[in-house]
């Protein structure tokens, strides 16, 4: 019997593309095996080239929280693509994106549309120091952010998970203006602001993180950041880009009301296609080219068919406001492993908010870089093996979130609940 379809492109890929893949983590080199190719994608599915159906707990990364390929989103790019794919002007479907940010973050006066999370991040970086007319800013150890030379430094997601958090290629006087504090330590924010006085342009963080896993933060942290941040005149830089209209409408700083200077959003804005946003008060967007010394720029920025989507999906959550649903979905999940690993006497730590969770074996609670270290990252490769056997598809890294939709709600969670508890019964 010939080798499947996904191997055979595999080895092809493997010939034309560094490791195959145009995104380090798809490599599954983390979990072992070779990675499927997917076919299409329906709700809450994908159909690999072999035909292969798999319930789907990446969701593209976190855009699509209506399900694949949903018919509102759908009929909306095409729509939209009889009109033309791209301008290179002011288009209409532009001011309605900006429109709808505006009115779901209050937080965000004026934005800037660009075309992934990494330039978003990447931009409203150096718009804090250009505001602010200081060099150095503070992140957090596993906060993933995107690939800019500022940013990929003690980096989750698919850094932490190839052991690069620290990616070559960044020259040492870049990383030197870019301070790496451990999440949810308030004495160490204060300890870096007291030894670089008027130096630190911003803080940047993912408010809950999903890029080392999910970690929330400790009751008060965010209230600690930005007290810290307004007292030092440096800027307070929500990366949202997985958490934005992902668990709640107003992302994270609605659900801990916290005013950011800057947001970052990307993914589900969106609605699958290429997209990337960043915003905040007037004063500081003003500082923007055109108007200001800040330049920024894209070519495909406020692209009509991402647009086109990204608007469709909005409104969507606009109308059916699902948080409640998605949240009630991610708990059965959670609650479901928890029972197998219990009943199996392995220890587990399922944190959740929403629909945005991770699976850590580890007796340690997970609150920081650290402690997710404790997870055992070779049984979560066999245990990501054992779903993708029984066709459900985990993100390929103990260091990720999982995603879900509105359309796992029903038959697809069920089936999900009852591989997972399987699986774990198998380790
Ligand atoms: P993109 O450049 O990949 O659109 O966004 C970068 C980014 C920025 N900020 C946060 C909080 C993010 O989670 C991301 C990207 N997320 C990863 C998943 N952990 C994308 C998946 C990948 O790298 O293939």
């Amino acid at each position: 019997m010939s080798a499947p379809l996904s191997d055979q492109l595999f080895a092809r890929a493997l010939q034309l593309m560094p490791g195959g893949v145009n995104s380090p983590v798809r490599a599954f080199r983390s979990v072992g095996g070779t990675p499927f190719f997917t076919q299409a994608a329906h709700g809450a599915t994908l159909t690999t080239v072999d035909g292969r159906e798999l319930i789907d707990f990446v969701c593209t990364w976190g855009p699509a929280i209506h399900g694949h390929n949903h018919p509102r989103i759908k009929a909306a790019i095409a729509a939209a693509l009889e009109r033309g794919t791209s301008f290179g002007t002011p288009n209409p479907a532009e001011v309605t994106m900006a429109e709808l940010i505006v009115n779901f973050f209050p937080s965000i006066q004026k934005v800037r549309l660009c075309n992934s999370g990494t330039e978003a991040t990447m931009s409203a970086i150096r718009l804090a120091r250009g505001f602010t007319r200081r060099d150095k800013i503070i992140k957090f150890a596993g906060c993933y952010h995107g690939h800019s030379d500022s940013l990929l430094i003690k980096a989750g997601s698919g850094a932490l998970t190839h052991g690069h958090p620290d990616s070559a290629g960044i020259p040492a006087v870049f990383a030197q203006e870019t301070i790496v504090l451990p999440y949810n330590d308030t004495a160490a924010i204060d300890a870096a602001f007291a030894a670089n006085p008027g130096k630190i342009a911003g803080v940047i963080l993912e408010p809950y993180i999903g890029n080392v896993g999910f970690i929330k933060p400790d009751a008060g942290y965010h209230q600690h950041l930005r007290q810290a941040c307004t007292a030092q005149g440096a800027l307070l830089i929500f990366d949202e880009v997985m958490t934005g209209f992902r668990l709640a409408a107003g992302g994270v700083q609605e659900i801990e009301k916290i005013t950011p200077d800057l947001t970052c959003l990307g993914k589900i804005i969106g609605g699958g296609l290429p997209v990337g946003a960043f915003g905040g008060r007037a004063e500081v967007m003003d500082q923007l080219a055109p108007l200001g010394p800040v330049y920024q720029a894209g070519t495909l920025s406020g692209n009509p068919l991402a647009m086109a989507a990204g608007i469709a999906s909005l409104q969507m959550l606009a109308e059916l406001k699902p948080y409640a649903r998605l949240d009630a979905l991610g708990r059965q999940v959670c609650t479901t492993a928890l029972a197998a690993a219990k009943a199996k006497g392995i220890a587990l730590q399922a944190p959740q908010v929403g629909s945005m969770f991770s699976l850590f074996f580890t007796p340690t609670p997970v609150r920081d870089l650290p402690s997710a270290l404790t997870s055992d990252a070779k049984l979560f490769g066999r245990f990501f093996q054992n779903c993708l056997d029984q066709g459900v598809y985990l993100p390929p890294s103990a260091y990720e979130s999982w995603f879900l939709s509105t359309a796992h709600e029903g038959a697809a969670i069920d089936r999900a609940c009852e591989v997972i508890t399987q699986a774990i019964k198998k380790l």
